[in-house]
């Protein structure tokens, strides 16, 4: 008889054995606060050169993080079977050293993702590191090595025992799961008056003048959003600061200064005509309320904020002067939702999505320059939003035909930032004054539409540029996203 275990069993034992760890360690995620393995593909993205992780997001969107996490699973997988066909054989039982180093870094990932110790974590470490034991001990028991049909058997054994206890323990710890997100989208017990826009604007295929925050982009490096619970979130203001504070959820909210507006948020990596914008209602408190309670120091020159998921912005303090940089906390007629950002965020109209620090934790008022997060991965730290117009809308109605789009102008002050746009049907040639809509708050986007008659079924090269407020036409010149944002004139070649 065979004394050793083949490869393809060795492999085959590796993989189980760890993909026992896996499941273990979602099934105990919400004792631990979040999923190992999406922890490990976040220290990727943290970690990963800038040109990587912004072409990621750039090219792959959306997909980018859950393309990464299935990207560690298979990596763990792969080296438990490495590991299972490479370590010493004699006795075939599982190795001490080997059975330390897999409980070190659970504990170590554990540790981590909960953000320190506790009854649920040290739990959690009992289930994650115990169940690959079990399933390594019950694969290799006597009689060693089994023949191939027992082995399978044993592989169906452990699958089938693994996946009952797994849907028992995961209904029982969801019960432990923190409740704090719960309170993200509840409805503002404050009356909100979201503006609605001119309905002469809301003809087929145009976006509504305030985006449905269900429908708003969302951007952000992490790929389990941070959840957190408002009982114990803060937010701290301290820095080069005479009286540092800390605020709570409800002071927050409950704030005297309190503020609606409306502004668009477009994300630095958004190409010319892209989906990357959106505009919403935002309620929120002026960040110079705030910071000016703490009593910043003399030479304090920039303001940092810092977020639960270890994101970090700078915004120069003279821009705390404007009263529409906000700390918000209602987007709609909501609490802000997890995913934008719960319980608080920053605001700052006319500046990239990247400068609006989600799920903040601090604000840090800084004697020297800070090097933010996008900013190490070369984009440009003013992140002021360029001048743009987008093509969205072509409609008809018998001969006449209107074309509509959106404008948002990035300049720094002043609310009526984009003075007009001008429309052109025949790819540039000619132009014509397109109509906007009324601005509906401090860097709001405008609504935008030019209609003219036209035989049916033809076909026109839409394109568009905005004028701003000093004549100055939007650039035709066609930059990249990477580091400024993208400019150039949209063109859309529509049918109607
Ligand atoms: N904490 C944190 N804040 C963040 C981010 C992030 O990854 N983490 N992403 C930024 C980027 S790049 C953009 S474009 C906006 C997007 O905001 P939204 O998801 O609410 O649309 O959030 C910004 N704030
Ligand atoms: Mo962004």
């Amino acid at each position: 008889m065979n004394t050793a275990s083949t490869r393809f069993e060795r492999a085959a034992t590796g993989i189980v054995v760890a993909a026992t760890w896996i499941a273990a360690s979602f099934v105990v995620s919400p004792l631990v606060g979040g999923f190992a393995v999406v922890t490990v593909a976040e220290a990727v993205i943290v970690r990963s050169p800038g040109w990587l992780s912004s072409s990621a997001i750039g090219l792959l969107g959306f997909a980018a993080q859950p393309a990464l996490v299935a990207g560690v699973v298979a990596a763990v997988l792969a080296a438990a079977a490495i590991a299972e066909i490479v370590r010493p054989r004699a006795p075939d039982v599982l190795t001490p050293a080997y059975a330390v180093a897999v409980a070190v870094a659970t504990a170590w990932l554990f540790l981590a993702t909960g953000g320190g110790l506790s009854i649920g974590v040290a739990v959690a470490f009992v289930v994650a590191v115990g169940a690959p034991y079990l399933a390594a001990q019950y694969l290799t028991r006597p009689p060693a090595p089994p023949n191939r049909r027992r082995f399978l058997r044993r592989i169906g054994g452990v699958v089938a025992a693994g996946a009952v206890s797994a849907a028992g323990l995961r209904a029982l710890f969801s019960r432990f799961e923190s409740e704090g997100g719960d309170r993200a989208g509840e409805p503002l017990s404050r009356s909100i008056s979201p503006p609605s826009g001119d309905p002469a604007f809301d003809f087929e295929g145009m976006p509504a003048a305030v985006t449905p925050p269900r429908n708003h982009y969302t951007i952000d490096i992490s790929v389990d959003d941070p959840d957190i619970d408002p009982e114990s979130w803060s937010l701290g203001i301290d820095g080069a600061v005479e009286e540092p504070y800390e605020l709570g959820y409800e002071e927050l909210r409950g704030h005297d200064d309190s503020v609606e507006q409306t502004t668009t948020l477009i994300c630095i990596s958004n190409p010319v005509g892209g989906d990357l914008i959106g505009t919403a209602h935002w309620t929120g408190v002026p960040l110079s309320s705030l910071v000016k309670a703490a009593e910043p120091a003399e030479g304090a020159v920039d303001l940092v904020t810092h977020a639960a998921d270890g994101y970090s912005e700078a915004i120069p303090l003279e821009l705390v002067e404007r009263e529409d940089v906000l700390i918000a906390y209602g987007m709609g007629e909501q609490a802000l939702p997890r995913s934008h950002g719960f319980p608080a965020r920053l605001l700052v109209p006319g500046r990239y999505g990247m400068k609006m620090t989600k799920w903040i934790t601090r604000i840090e008022v800084a004697e020297a320059e800070h090097e933010a997060y996008w900013e190490q991965r070369d984009w440009n730290e003013r992140a002021i939003a360029n001048t743009m117009s987008y093509v969205r809308a072509a409609t008809r109605e018998g001969d006449r035909v209107t074309v509509g789009g959106v404008a948002f102008g990035g300049l720094e002050t002043g609310v009526e930032e984009i003075a007009g746009v001008e429309v052109s049907v025949d790819g540039g040639e000619t132009w014509n004054e397109g109509e906007l809509e009324a601005q509906l708050g401090p860097h709001a986007w405008r609504r935008w539409r030019y209609a003219f008659d036209a035989p049916e079924g033809s076909e026109f090269e839409v394109v568009v540029r905005a004028i701003e407020a000093d004549g100055t036409v939007q650039t035709d010149e066609e930059a990249d996203t990477l580091p400024d944002g993208a400019t150039g004139w949209h063109r859309e070649t529509v049918q109607v």
